[in-house]
């Protein structure tokens, strides 16, 4: 896979050498090159933005270093080999960066980031690149940031981490919390390691126990618990099927009811008690 990234902060995305991408990088795996936009502007002031038509605050990104940037980006990637590019463009009012949107563009060959600092770019620039490929508004979350450099460091992590022989073990991503096709999407439970036991706090003892069916419940259990807790948007979004005659009974002392109207396969559903901080 081949990542080409153009920021008027290259410096920002020197994390790119480190860890799991920096050594994907280094093996071959992946092919990343980091462009400074402030290279396509002519100007004594390198301006890369300006007043917004309409008025208005803030500033925003001109359309020509964008548009010389990637025209050249594109030249010498096709040169070097690449195709199918996509361009992807972090705002804080793309789509949701998932899971299931990470599995995907790690498919593709080929992925442009453009991170916008100010109140974003010219819309031109994405109509115009959107007439030759895909093109992926996304965000990284419900709130602001001040600019997309950090979300293309998450994406591309979130990416790079499913590409064949990047994670070592094939196996370990298909249980992730949020991997398309988990049981029922529930965030992991707690985990321990060695010693047995560390300022009097002990592990639970079905770990110890060698039952791999009592510790499989007990995780499950513990995904449940926790779900519960912090994101009981997915419990309430999941497809009932997902849940067996055990997840109920959990389910059931963890508050939650199964819907009447939808018997026997309605979703479940859980008086709360307002903002829980
Ligand atoms: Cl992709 N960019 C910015 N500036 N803010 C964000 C974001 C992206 N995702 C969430 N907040």
């Amino acid at each position: 896979m081949r990542l080409d990234v153009v920021t008027i902060f290259p410096e920002y995305l020197d994390p790119l050498n480190v860890s799991l991408v920096g050594k994907a990088r280094a093996r071959g795996q992946l092919g990343v090159h980091v462009h400074d936009l402030r290279d396509w502007t002519y100007d004594r002031h390198n301006t890369v933005d300006d007043t917004p038509y309409g008025g208005g605050p803030g500033m925003v990104m001109k359309t020509e270093p964008w548009g010389e940037a990637l025209d050249t980006v594109l030249a010498d990637g096709y040169e070097g080999g690449a195709h199918q590019p996509a361009l992807i463009v972090p705002t804080p009012s793309g789509r949701p960066f998932t899971q299931e949107l990470a599995v995907h563009l790690s498919g593709r060959p080929w992925l442009i980031f453009t991170p916008a600092r100010y109140e974003g770019i010219d819309r031109r620039v994405v109509d115009e690149y959107a007439t030759r490929m895909p093109v992926y508004e996304v965000s990284i979350g419900d709130y602001v940031l001040a600019g997309g450099e950090a979300a293309v460091l998450v994406v591309t992590e979130a990416v790079a981490r499913l590409l064949p022989g990047v994670l070592g073990n094939a196996e370990s991503h298909r249980d992730d919390s949020f991997a398309p096709g988990a049981m029922a999407n529930l965030l992991e439970g707690p985990v321990y390691t060695k010693p047995p036991a560390w300022r009097g706090r002990e592990i639970p003892d079905v770990l110890l126990s060698g039952h791999h069916g009592k510790i499989a419940r007990w995780r499950r259990d513990e995904a449940l618990r926790r779900t519960t807790e912090y994101r009981p948007d997915l419990i309430e979004r999941c497809d009932p099927k997902a849940f067996d005659k055990k997840d109920r009974e959990m389910l059931s002392i963890l508050g939650w009811e199964p819907d009447p109207e939808g018997e026997p396969c309605g979703r479940f559903w859980r008086r709360t008690g307002g903002v829980e901080q």
